[in-house]
């Protein structure tokens, strides 16, 4: 049985002690269990380096697990199968618990990852929770398109599910990131296996157990706290997995890529680093660009994938600048997570971490360039860095080219547009880029120049669930947030037809023309059109109407559940028969090669009546159904 981790939290930005309690176990198919192997994970807390609580660490045995369990709810109780207007219920439900638990989520949230409550609670806990109302929103209001391609016959596009969905967090945001995978993907009706960082668990945990009080089926929602190497690979390997959504370093991303490719090649989203120019002019309001620098780079010790870590400023601004800029840097000051300041500076999330970017100031340091502030550590305990500035870099640095992920900015005068867009535009990376101006002529003109997915005119990096966010190069691919999100979560599928008369189609999921005398006479062709696309078509299995209600309910019988599956996946083509022997020519010649394979000849439709009645006029519809779809195929 997990344990419960239980604690009170207290400090001057709390108005009374908060209560915590966080299941330690894994989530998996709706219930906290122990992991198979039985290993743990150290949560340490980073602003002096003790161990928090430990809780299990899952391994590829649990991710097949959870996947079985996540495939499961897909086909049953999730996807396609809970109306849209369901999912947005749910997860709006999600929403108004996560805000009624909104303290404790931040408390537990600011503890684990060395963030200040008030940061948690404003930012990280709140843009969660927005989120996922927004995406709840999204999830009735799903829409394909109708495509006439001539005046015969049109095609229409559907918004399908992936399927199980693998989300892989990092420990900067754990919270905020989580929704904005899960939100888009519940949205559309995926199921989820979410490995939060072995770094920050916590938060994903208490949101598996709110995500289980509101309602959500067992298997739609898994967590799976676990190692990268372990957990991680082991999701990006599954072979039914068939999406990952990622979030952390280029050099993972580019596993997770590879691992795709070499298993069941999953679609992949990735959302990586940066080394994002934040570029003052000579015209910028002054006391705006040096607020939102300090924050663009400053905020969570930098630990930001969008931080503006190279900071162009204009040679007419720059003295000005540096003062007021290295002033706003030493504000900052180390303090304890329940400080009431906000210009409180927490701690690196790891000794790993707050390893590597003293690793990055020391190579600075001997690479030549020159400290203006900070530049060491503070204090023996925890991870805390001092807010430090370099200038008289050389862009071949390592400071200058490689994403530090600390509060480490590097300034760098410049005199002409066209000398900053040529620096900012020198990186491998294209995430984010702020611009202040007070010219709107430049900053469009700059905007446009700049090879980044989001550029910020007069701010820094704030994410807006409504805006979509992700990078150019190596940056990543695909956006989160927004509309745009709802692509990376759904497939975009087209369904040809041909409307023509009513039809059912076999198991093998070739049409099948009624036979001609349970047509209505009085039925002409432009009255089936019109009836069969507005009725006729359920589930993408072709039935009659009007005058063969009959035969259209043994066709529903007969044909087997799975088999409809199956169906969809076709690029069905419908082919009219005899009676509509010239739009039949047209469909064959428009069609592409292997469509026209599921084209049948006049000779091949004239054998159907014996092959409908051989399956339908079988009246125990169980036996064709224990049949199994081998033995249909075996029957023609
Ligand atoms: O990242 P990792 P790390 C950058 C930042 C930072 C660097 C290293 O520059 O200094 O990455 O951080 C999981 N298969 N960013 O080492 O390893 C891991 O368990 C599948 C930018 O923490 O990428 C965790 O859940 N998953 C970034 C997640 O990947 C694997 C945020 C991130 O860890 C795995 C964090 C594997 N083989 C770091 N190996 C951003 N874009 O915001 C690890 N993981």
């Amino acid at each position: 049985m997990p344990q419960i981790f239980t604690t009170e939290y207290k400090g001057p930005a709390l108005e009374k002690p908060i209560k915590v309690t966080v299941n330690t176990g894994l989530f998996i198919d709706g219930k906290f269990v122990d992991p198979i192997e039985k290993g743990t994970i150290d949560v340490i807390d980073p602003t002096n380096g003790k161990k928090i609580v430990d809780v299990a660490a899952g391994t590829a045995k649990d991710i097949d697990v959870a996947v079985e369990a996540a495939q499961r709810a897909f086909k049953t109780v999730w996807g396609t199968k809970t109306p849209g207007v369901e999912r947005g219920r749910l997860m709006n439900k999600l929403a108004d618990l996560m805000e009624q638990n909104i303290h404790e989520i931040s408390a537990i949230e600011a503890v684990d990852g060395g963030k200040l409550f008030i940061h948690a609670l404003t930012v990280d806990v709140q843009q969660a929770i927005s989120n996922m109302r927004y995406f709840a929103g999204w999830a009735d209001k799903l829409q394909g398109k109708t495509i006439e391609t001539d005046d015969s016959k049109f095609a229409y596009t559907r918004h399908e599910p992936i399927g199980v969905c693998g989300c892989i967090v990092p420990w900067n945001f754990p919270i905020m990131i989580t929704s904005w995978k899960l939100g888009p993907a519940l949205a559309t009706g995926n199921t989820i296996i979410l490995k939060p960082s072995e770094l920050t668990p916590l938060s994903a945990l208490k949101f598996a157990e709110l995500a289980s009080q509101a309602g959500f089926p067992p298997g739609v929602i898994n967590v799976v706290p676990g190692y990268g190497s372990t957990a991680g690979q082991a999701i990006s390997e599954h072979p039914l997995i068939r999406k990952v959504s990622f979030t952390g370093s280029t050099l993972t991303g580019r596993k997770i890529m590879e691992a795709a490719a070499k298993t069941n090649m999953k679609r992949v989203t990735l959302e990586l680093g940066g080394k994002n120019p934040n570029i003052v002019f000579d015209d910028a309001d002054l006391a705006q660009a040096v607020k939102w620098s300090t924050l663009g780079i400053f905020h969570h010790n930098g630990q930001m994938c969008a931080a503006g870590s190279r900071i162009f400023v204009q040679e007419g601004i720059y003295d000005k600048f540096m003062h007021a800029f290295t002033e706003a840097s030493r504000t900052l000051q180390p303090g304890s997570t329940f400080d009431a300041s906000p210009t409180v500076q927490g701690p690196i999330i790891s000794q790993t971490q707050f390893d590597r970017v003293m690793n990055y100031i020391a190579s600075g340091k001997s690479d030549g360039a020159k400290v203006h502030t900070g530049g060491d550590r503070i204090g023996k305990q925890g991870f805390f860095v001092q807010p430090t500035i370099f200038t008289e870099a050389k862009p071949d640095m390592k400071i200058v080219r490689e994403e530090i992920f600390g509060p480490v900015a590097v300034v760098v005068k410049f005199k002409t547009e066209e000398d900053v867009i040529a620096m900012a535009n020198d990186t491998s990376y294209g995430l984010a880029s702020n611009v202040f101006t007070t010219n709107l002529a430049r900053a469009t003109r700059i905007s446009n120049a700049l090879e980044a997915g989001s550029v910020y005119v007069n701010m820094a990096s704030v994410p807006d669930f409504r805006v979509p966010f992700g990078g150019y190069k190596q940056s990543g691919q695909g956006k989160e947030m927004g509309e745009y999100a709802l692509e990376a979560y759904t497939q975009q599928v087209q369904r040809k037809q041909l409307p023509g008369r009513p039809r059912r189609r076999r198991p093998d999921g070739v049409g099948v023309a009624l036979d001609e005398e349970t047509v209505d006479e009085d039925t002409t062709e432009d009255d089936t059109v019109e009836d069969d696309t507005d009725d006729i078509i359920d589930d993408d299995v072709i039935v009659a109407e009007e005058g063969v209600d009959d035969v259209a309910e043994d066709d529903r019988d007969g044909v087997m559940e799975d088999d409809v599956e199956e169906m969809m996946d076709d690029d069905f083509v419908d082919v009219a028969d005899d009676g509509f022997a010239d739009v039949e020519e047209e469909c064959l010649e428009d069609v592409e090669e292997e469509d026209v394979t599921e084209c049948r000849t006049d000779e091949e439709e004239d054998d159907e009546p014996a092959l409908l009645d051989s399956i339908v006029d079988e009246d125990d519809a169980t036996e064709l159904e224990e049949a199994g779809s081998e033995d249909v195929e075996a029957l023609e």
